[in-house]
């Protein structure tokens, strides 16, 4: 019998039927839902390849006097742990022990994870990738809007609009089963692409479809400041609207002035004519002149820079001039990434956050969530440092002495990475729990081989705040453990207050009520209940008196009012500095980096299925024909990128797709070819996003360029190949 579930990989969460084979593995098929529409991408179809990877970690691994990681029993592996986390924290304090947390785990888990650190560890030292991902987003949506919930509508809402501004986002290859949402509006011209690349995505505006604008990387917020300004000074702001349901218009306003669209021209490279093209198309197909409706969405390449907020507080300062926001058939939106990386930021795993979207700093929200969780409201410590300074900080006299990551590889993604792994090498104990030995798993010191998607129950949130059921659909290999296990083990040898529950539905429910009266309610959920509902429930959805009234769930938010002290949405006044990382002539040429179709983040997954390895086998870097000609390279040849922090070497792909000013490499790969060796960990200075989207280079060909190192996480290792694992004691292994 095929288990209906969701994909392990990305926000999109496209409904699978999965059914176990005879020889231990499954097979995937599509299954019917309103935003995949029965559709998977590559990725899905072959994602069944994970579970059974040859070098699957089935076994605790712990490394030896020699250097090497060697297998241990559970009980061995989980003491040594537990003894090293308690005399660090003897020695050096609670906050000398960080968390890592990651927006691919289930509710369950990143709600979990948050506890553990705030109670059995007591450490305020705790972060996720999604500050690498949602975070500009987030903060901009918060501050203006007062609430964060990637897509406030339905995905399926595009279709009925006339026209679709896509800031930054490569749909077609991040979620391609979401471009048929995009048909009635390629249909009526109004696809508007904002990218430097021809994306896959830009293209579908080819043929009259839309309009692809290419500006210079790291300009859209002088872009978006321009078109403002057109939508001001052409009288196309919708008023009724702005007097309604928003304040500040004023002052934003008055900064818009200055940015005229042959100003912007300058900044940007986008002609005058282009901008107030896409301004007009926006408006008329805006309600209040009659249009059908309007949406502006922010992807990755808008938002992960160090304007990121700005820049996305300027497309919602846009969008609240033609009056989009909480109308049916219009609106603002982020598209969120991960798996779960709208409920992975809604639960606790962010430094500054209890469940239920709450504020650590708030009173009511710690006594409350205390309560809960049975402790004390003091014992909770606050917030601490965002993802990038927690790296930094790693081994640093007064800094963390221990790390435990949970479903991220940050040697391959997070920016600056040779500096990364200098701090990762530097730490006391560093333990990664993963499903495969990831380049972060071969630095740790404790390797715990974990359950993952089709082998755990849990909950996803989607990129709608759609919550999902992920059901379990194999059995795990014998030798592994789920988190919410190893959590519960290790507080009890850490001696922690609370209760650690291990079976997912009880710590859904849990979440549940820690969520109840936070901005991301789903106190009115339960496994049982979203079990009944395959489509799942959008939040907020409360508890209410009695199950025969139970809450149907808030596809739309907005509606009636924002959730601000005032009801209305909040204008917000920016302005455009540009990436901090500028061009000089030691690095005269901008990289971009981003994804392809056929890899997964780290790559730690992807790079394991044969098809996907086969179709993308290694890191290339795109650059324009004239580039190329200018440092005499042709197609296939290696091409060293250079910035001033560290190089990586890839295949060179000569395309006119990019800006002559520009090139394209993907961050998939480790080795020479890694992507984050090059980047800026410069930040945001409200979201905390490094500013991976954009920074400056030197492209010459290989045999031409200084040697450069390679960013991987070898240390000696040897990995045990999988295997069943031999009979442990006590039944811990
Ligand atoms: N195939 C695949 N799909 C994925 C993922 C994956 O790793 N692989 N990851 C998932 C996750 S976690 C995320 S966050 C999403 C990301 O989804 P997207 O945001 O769609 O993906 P990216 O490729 O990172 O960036 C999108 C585009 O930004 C452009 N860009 C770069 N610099 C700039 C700039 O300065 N301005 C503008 N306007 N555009 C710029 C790039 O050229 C790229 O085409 O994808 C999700 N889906
Ligand atoms: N240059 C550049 N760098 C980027 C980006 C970019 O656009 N450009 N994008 C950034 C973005 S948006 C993101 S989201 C990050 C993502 O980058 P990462 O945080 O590295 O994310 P993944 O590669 O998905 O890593 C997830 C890890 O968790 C493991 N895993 C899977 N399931 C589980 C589980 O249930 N439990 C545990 N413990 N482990 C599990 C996987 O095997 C994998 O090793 O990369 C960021 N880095
Ligand atoms: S689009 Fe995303 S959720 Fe859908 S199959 Fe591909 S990776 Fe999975
Ligand atoms: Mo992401």
């Amino acid at each position: 019998m095929p288990t209906a579930t969701h994909c392990p990989y990305c926000a999109l969460q496209c409904a699978q039927a999965v059914t176990p084979t005879p020889a231990g593995g499954a097979t995937v098929a599509g299954r019917d839902f309103p935003t995949s529409r029965g559709g998977m991408c590559q990725k899905g179809w072959t994602s069944a390849a994970v579970l059974s990877a040859p070098d699957r970690l089935v076994r605790p691994l712990v490394r030896d006097a020699a250097g090497d990681l060697t297998e241990a029993s559970w009980r061995d592996a989980l003491d040594l742990v537990a003894d090293r986390l308690r005399a660090l924290r003897r020695e050096h304090g609670a906050d000398a022990v960080a968390v890592f947390g990651g927006g691919g785990l289930t509710n369950e888990k990143a709600y979990q994870l948050g506890k553990f650190a705030r109670v059995a560890l007591g450490t305020r030292t705790i972060d996720y990738n999604g500050r690498f991902c949602m975070s500009s987003a987030a903060a901009a949506a918060n501050r203006s809007l007062g609430l964060d919930r990637g897509l406030p509508f339905p995905l399926t809402d595009l279709g009925g609009a006339d026209t679709v501004l896509l800031l930054g986002s490569n749909l077609a290859e991040t979620m391609p089963p979401a471009v048929t949402h995009l048909a009635e509006v390629r249909e009526r011209g109004g696809l508007l692409v904002v990218d430097p690349r021809v994306s896959a995505t830009a293209t579908l505006t080819d043929g009259g479809l839309g309009i692809h604008v290419q500006p210079v990387p790291g300009t859209d917020l002088a872009v978006l400041l321009g078109l403002l300004h057109v939508v001001v000074a052409e009288g196309l702001v919708d008023t009724a609207y702005v007097a309604d349901r928003t304040e500040g218009f004023g002052e934003v306003c008055r900064a818009v002035a200055s940015w005229w669209p042959e100003r912007v021209e300058q900044v940007a490279g986008v002609p005058a004519y282009q901008l107030r093209e896409v301004a007009r198309r926006l408006a008329a197909a805006s309600p209040h002149l009659g249009g059908r409706g309007a949406y502006i969405l922010t992807g990755r390449g808008v938002e992960q820079s160090s304007q990121g907020t700005a820049t996305v507080t300027a497309a919602i300062d846009l969008a609240l001039a033609l009056g989009l926001p909480g109308r049916v058939g219009s609106g603002y939106g982020a598209v969120t990434g991960q798996g779960n990386g709208q409920g992975g930021r809604e639960h606790g795993q962010k430094c500054d956050q209890l469940p239920g979207y709450r504020s650590i700093s708030d009173p009511a929200a710690r006594e409350h969530v205390a309560r809960v969780w049975g402790v004390p409201p003091e014992s909770l410590p606050g917030p601490g440092p965002t993802a990038v300074e927690l790296l930094h900080a790693l081994g640093t006299p007064g800094g963390p002495r221990a790390l435990l990551v949970h479903g991220s590889n940050l040697v391959v993604s997070a920016p600056n990475a040779h500096r990364v792994v200098d701090r990762l090498r530097s730490l006391d104990l560093l333990v990664v729990c993963d499903v495969v030995p990831s380049e972060t798993a071969l630095l740790a010191d404790v390797v715990l081989p974990v359950t993952q998607w089709a082998e755990e129950e849990g909950t996803i949130t989607s990129l709608e705040g759609r919550i999902l059921r992920r059901r379990k659909a194999i059995e795990p290999p014998s030798g592994v453990r789920s988190e919410l296990w190893i959590w519960s083990q290790l507080a009890s040898r850490l001696h922690s207050a609370g209760t650690w529950d291990v079976d997912p539905a009880d710590v859904f429910d849990e979440l549940a009520r820690a969520s109840a009266g936070g901005a991301a309610d789903y106190s009115g959920l339960s496994h049982a209940r979203l079990d009944a509902e395959l489509d799942g429930l959008y939040w907020p959805c409360p508890a209410t008196p009695t199950a025969a009234l139970d809450h149907p769930g808030t596809p739309r938010v907005f509606l009636d009012r924002f959730p601000t002290p005032s009801g209305r949405a909040r204008f917000v006044a920016v302005d455009h500095h540009g990436p901090q990382d500028v061009l000089g002539p030691d690095a005269p040429v901008h990289l971009v980096t981003g994804r392809v179709l056929q890899h997964y983040q780290s790559g730690a997954q992807t790079r394991r299925v044969a098809e996907l390895a086969t179709a993308q086998p290694s890191p290339f870097v795109e650059l324009h024909p004239l580039l190329a000609l200018r440092i005499g390279a042709v197609d296939g040849d290696l091409v060293a990128v250079t910035s001033r922090r560290g190089r990586a070497v890839a295949r060179a792909v000569v395309t006119d797709g990019v800006r002559p000013d520009t090139v394209f490499l993907p961050f998939h790969w480790s080795g020479p070819g890694s992507a984050n060796a090059v980047t800026s960990d410069a930040t945001d200075p409200v979201s905390g996003m490094p500013e991976f989207k954009v920074c400056a280079v030197d492209v010459r060909l290989a045999s031409t360029a200084a040697p450069g190192s390679a960013v991987d996480g070898s240390r000696g290792v040897t990995v045990p190949a999988g295997g069943s694992p031999p009979p442990g004691e006590d039944g811990m292994r």
